[in-house]
């Protein structure tokens, strides 16, 4: 007897949600910084744990959104929960409970679907135990979550018990994907996700929310290398010339930092080529979010 099902990670920007698809899917397949609002797409990892295939749906941290870019990212993520068959809220145990995360809580009653919702409190490792206690109370007394779990994504804490309850939970049937398969991404869209964590990582202040990547072309090799082009769309001349940095440096800085941990996720030798472009529009063009997997339609209003 299999299960298998959707088990999708919500929660605030920042609160690890990546960092925990990747810790149960045991690759990095979803990019994690310091920042918020990192991810901007819904993204599947798989997991498997005893005779139960998880498919982990990381999604986009949840706050109000403003540009047609955050609005459509917050679709995805409530539309990520909407399709689970099983809710993991995530909240950050040193931050407790935020105006965002009551904001969360309320549309989650409000939306009321049938799956079971699993407090998960990350960061454990950042504050003394005694604060959860208080905190798993609080956070039950103002909703019925399933299960409340305490955990530590980064160091990992926690993770195999949360792990195993979802696997317990999840619908009979059978496997949804191969066995070996970790992710549901294309891989171009992995490489370019991991090209702007790199760039995000480096960049100060707004301009990351402010650019996007895109794999133009994927060629294999006859010598088993792979040559990837990409683009990086930003707004203005300006942004152009810091993600150059001064004789280019910190492009070519990111272009290698992205071909390294790309060269280690392919098995690979990769030659990947970068470049800028000013598009000032790029954040209302329909083609932009499609690259991203996002629904423009969900940005309008
Ligand atoms: N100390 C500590 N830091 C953590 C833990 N889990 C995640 N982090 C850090 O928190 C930051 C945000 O992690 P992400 O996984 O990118 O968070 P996210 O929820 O996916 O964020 P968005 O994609 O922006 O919504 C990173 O710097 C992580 O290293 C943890 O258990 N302990
Ligand atoms: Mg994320």
């Amino acid at each position: 007897m299999t299960r298998a099902g959707f088990a999708a990670l919500i929660g605030e920007p920042n609160a690890g949600k990546s960092t925990l698809l990747n810790r149960m899917v045991g690759a990095k397949v979803s990019i994690v910084t310091h920042k918020v609002q990192t991810t901007r797409a819904r993204i599947r990892g798989v997991a498997i744990e005893g005779e139960s295939q998880i498919v982990f749906v990381d999604t986009p941290g949840l706050f109000r959104p403003r540009r047609r870019l955050d609005r459509a990212m917050v679709a995805a993520a409530w539309g990520g929960a909407s399709d689970a068959d099983v809710i993991v809220l995530l909240i950050e145990a040193h931050r407790g409970i935020t105006p965002g995360v009551e904001a969360i809580l309320e549309q989650l009653k409000d939306r009321g679907g049938k799956a079971p919702v699993a407090l998960a409190i990350n960061k454990i490792d950042r504050v003394q135990s005694e604060v959860l206690l208080g905190l798993t109370q609080k956070m039950n007394d103002r909703f019925a979550f399933t299960e409340t779990f305490m955990i530590s994504a980064e160091k990992g804490h926690g993770c195999d018990t949360l792990k195993a309850w979802i696997a317990g939970v999840l619908p009979e049937g059978p496997w949804l994907y191969p066995e070996d398969q970790i992710a549901d991404l294309p891989l171009r869209m992995i490489a370019a996700e991991m090209t702007r964590e790199k760039l995000t990582l480096r960049l100060h202040q707004e301009l990351p929310y402010q650019l996007t990547v895109e794999t133009e072309s994927w060629e294999e090799r006859k010598d088993g290398s792979v040559k990837i082009d990409q683009l990086v769309y930003v707004m203005r001349d300006g942004h152009k010339g810091i993600v150059l940095g001064n004789k280019g440096e910190t492009i070519k800085a990111v272009g290698k930092a992205a071909r390294e941990e790309l060269e280690e996720f392919l098995g690979n030798r990769v030659h990947l080529f970068l470049q800028v472009k000013v598009r000032p529009g790029w954040l209302e063009e329909a083609e932009r979010y499609s690259e991203m997997g996002l629904d423009f339609r969900d940005g309008d209003g």
